[in-house]
C-alpha cells in the first residue's frame, strides 16, 4: 500500500456514483459527516454511466424513477414515462447541481482495495490507479447490482477479428458503429432485448443468439406532457406514499386475490387489463400466487405466449422465442419490457438462432465470426455479449475488501452471509446498498437506495450520539437472516429458473436467495425493529 497522508481522512467513504452513492452523499453531508465518493467513472449515473448501448432505457416507470426528495422533483421535468440513458444521465447532473454533489465526488478513481485497521477502528481505502490511500470510519458501498460484466469463457474468442464489446462496456468513443454492419447478439435478457430493437433497424444483418426465451412484457411507452409534469408535482406526495407502501415500489401492487379462486374467464379479463397497462403489472400486478402456483403460472404463461406468437410470422422463429413448454416458469427470470421486440423476428435482415444446449449454440469464434455446433460459420464484424452480470456480490467481490480476517470474496465463496442485507460479520463500519440478501432485484433502485439509506443514515447519528467507534453484526444474526431470506424464497416458483436471482447464470457461482423478496414493507418493518432495539444482532464498540 502507498502512503497515508492524514489529512485524506473521512467520516464515510462512498464507492459509486449512482443512486445510491448520490443519496448517501447528500444525506450524509446533511448530517454533518465528512463525506467523499470515489467513481470509476468519468460521471454520475452508476449503472448509467456505462450502460450506453444503443437502446439503453430504463424499465421502471416515471415517476417511481427517482428521487423523492422534493427539491429534485420541483425543477426537473421528464420527457417520456420510460427515459433513455442520455435523459437519465442529465436527471443525474440535475440531481448533483441541486444537491451540490460536486465538491466531495471524485471521478476517474478505481476504489481497488479497502482494509479494515483493527487497531485504529479505521478502513483504509485504496486507489488503484493513483495509488492514494485514505482513511475512513465508515464505508458505504454503492457499487450496484450490475458492476461485473460477465463474458462466457468461449473457445479462440481472442482469434475474432472484428469489434466486440459487452453491453455494460460499449464504448463511449464511438469506436464501435453497427450502422450497416453485420451484428450479432449474444444474449437475451433486457440489454439483449433493448440492443435487438435498436440494432435491427440499422445493421445490414444481425443475427441473435438466444438461449432461453424472454418472457417481455409491452413497456407501454409514452410521452410525458407539460401539463403531465406539473401534474406529477402537484401529485408528489401522494405519490411518494404510495411507493412507501407497495412491494417493489411501484404504484401498484399484486392484486389481494389468488388465481387459483378465479375461473378462466375472469383470469383472461385481469390479465387483459394487466397485459395492456404495459410494464411490470402482469408481472409485479398480478394475482398473489402468480409465483407460486404452478397452475396459476402455466396459465399465465400460456396467456403471454398467445399474444406473442400473434405477433411473430416464421414458425420456426415463433418455436424458439415462444415454445410451448416454457423453459421456467412465467417470472421466475427478470421480465423484460419490449417495444416491437418480437416483429424484429419477422425483419428480413434479422436471423434467430436457438443458442440452448439443445439447439445450436456457439461452439467456437474464428477470426471472421461464429461458428456454431452444426458446423456452420457465421461472418460478423461486430458481436456484443449481452450475457449479464456475476450480479448482486460480483460488484463487491471483485475489489479486495479484507475485514478482519478473510476478504469479502473468501467470505462469500461458498455462499453469501449479511446482517439485514446491508452488513457482514468481520466487516465492521462496513454497509453495502442494492446488494445481497436485500429487496436488490425485487424493489426499483431509488426505493431500495432511500429504504436502506435512511437505515444506514440514522445509524451512524446513532454511533455518533452514543459514542460507539464501530459497528458489526454478530455472526448468529448473520446466519438467521440468511436461513429468513431462503425460506422466503424457498415458497416461490422463482428458484427453479437458473437466473441471477439465485447465482445460476455464473459457472460455479453458489446457487441461493441473492434476494429478499419479502418485499419493501416486510424488509423496512424488520431492518427498523433492529434499530429500535439499539441495533439488535450487532456489536456496538
Ligand atoms: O443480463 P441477463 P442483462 N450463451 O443476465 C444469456 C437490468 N437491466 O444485461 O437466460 C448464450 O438478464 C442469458 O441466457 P440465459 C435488469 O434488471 C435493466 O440483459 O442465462 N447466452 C440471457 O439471455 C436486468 O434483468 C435494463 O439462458 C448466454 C443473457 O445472456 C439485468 O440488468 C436494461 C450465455 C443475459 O441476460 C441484467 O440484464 C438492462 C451463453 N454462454 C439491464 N450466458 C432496463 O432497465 C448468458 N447468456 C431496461
Amino acid at each position: 500500500m502507498g502512503s497515508i497522508n492524514p489529512a485524506k481522512s473521512y467520516d464515510v467513504v462512498i464507492v459509486g456514483a449512482g443512486f445510491s452513492g448520490m443519496w448517501h452523499l447528500y444525506h450524509l453531508r446533511k448530517a454533518g459527516f465528512s463525506v467523499r465518493l470515489f467513481e470509476e467513472g468519468s460521471d454520475y449515473g452508476g449503472t448509467w454511466y456505462w450502460n450506453c448501448y444503443p437502446g439503453a432505457r430504463v424499465d421502471t416507470e416515471i415517476p417511481v424513477y427517482q428521487f423523492t426528495e422534493k427539491t429534485t422533483v420541483d425543477d426537473w421535468n421528464w420527457t417520456q414515462r420510460y427515459p433513455g440513458r442520455d435523459e437519465i444521465q442529465e436527471y443525474f447532473h440535475h440531481v448533483s447541481r441541486v444537491w451540490d454533489l460536486g465538491r466531495d465526488v471524485t471521478f476517474n478513481s478505481k476504489v481497488t482495495s479497502l482494509v479494515w485497521d483493527s487497531s485504529a477502528k479505521l478502513w483504509l481505502v485504496e486507489i488503484g490507479d493513483s495509488g492514494e490511500i485514505f482513511h475512513a470510519q465508515h464505508i458505504i458501498m454503492g457499487t450496484g447490482f450490475a458492476a461485473k460484466a460477465y463474458v462466457p469463457s468461449y473457445k479462440n474468442l481472442e482469434e475474432f477479428q472484428g469489434a466486440k464489446t459487452h453491453s455494460a462496456r460499449w464504448p463511449m468513443d464511438g469506436s464501435i458503429d453497427v450502422q450497416g454492419k453485420r451484428v450479432a447478439v449474444i444474449g437475451t435478457g433486457a440489454s439483449g432485448v433493448q440492443l435487438v430493437q435498436a440494432i435491427s433497424k440499422v445493421a445490414s444483418h444481425l443475427t441473435v443468439f438466444q438461449r432461453t426465451p424472454n418472457m417481455a412484457l409491452p413497456m407501454g411507452q409514452d410521452d410525458i406532457s407539460e401539463a403531465e409534469n406539473q401534474r406529477l408535482k402537484e401529485n408528489y406526495q401522494n405519490t411518494t406514499q404510495k411507493i412507501n407502501t407497495t412491494y417493489a415500489g411501484f404504484l401498484y401492487d399484486f392484486v389481494p386475490s389468488m388465481g387459483r379462486d378465479a375461473n378462466e374467464e375472469q383470469r383472461n379479463e385481469l390479465w387483459e387489463q394487466l397485459f395492456y397497462r404495459g410494464g411490470l403489472h402482469f408481472w409485479l400486478g398480478n394475482y398473489l400466487d402468480l409465483l407460486e402456483d404452478r397452475d396459476v403460472n402455466a396459465a399465465a404463461y400460456r396467456f403471454w405466449r398467445k399474444k406473442a406468437l400473434a405477433r411473430i410470422r416464421s414458425p420456426e422463429a415463433a418455436k424458439i422465442l415462444a415454445p410451448e413448454i416454457p423453459p421456467h416458469p412465467f417470472g421466475a427470470k427478470r421480465v423484460s419490457l419490449e417495444q416491437g421486440y418480437f416483429e424484429c423476428f419477422n425483419r428480413d435482415n434479422v436471423t434467430l438462432i436457438d443458442a440452448s444446449n439443445t439447439g445450436n449454440p456457439v461452439s467456437e469464434f474464428t477470426p471472421e465470426g461464429i461458428r456454431t455446433k452444426d458446423g456452420m460459420g457465421h461472418k460478423f464484424d461486430v458481436v456484443i455479449f449481452a450475457t449479464g452480470f456475476d450480479a448482486i456480490t460480483g460488484s463487491m467481490t471483485k475489489i479486495n475488501i479484507r475485514g478482519k480476517g478473510e476478504t469479502i470474496r473468501e467470505k462469500w465463496g461458498n455462499g453469501v452471509y449479511t446482517h439485514l442485507g446491508m452488513t457482514t460479520h468481520g466487516f465492521p463500519n462496513f454497509f453495502f446498498v442494492y446488494g445481497p440478501q436485500a429487496p436488490t432485484a425485487f424493489a426499483t433502485g431509488p426505493a431500495c437506495a432511500e429504504t436502506q439509506g435512511s437505515w444506514i443514515v440514522e445509524c451512524l447519528k446513532f454511533l455518533r450520539r452514543e459514542n460507539f467507534r464501530s459497528i458489526e453484526p454478530t455472526r448468529e444474526a448473520e446466519t438467521q437472516w440468511r436461513e429468513h431470506v431462503n425460506d422466503v424464497s424457498g415458497k416461490s416458483l422463482l428458484s427453479e429458473a437458473d437466473s441471477w436471482y439465485f447465482g445460476g447464470n455464473i459457472p460455479g457461482k453458489p446457487k441461493e436467495a441473492l434476494n429478499y423478496m419479502a418485499g419493501l414493507p416486510e424488509y423496512r418493518r424488520r431492518i427498523w425493529e433492529s434499530a429500535d432495539s439499539r441495533y439488535s444482532g450487532f456489536t456496538l464498540e
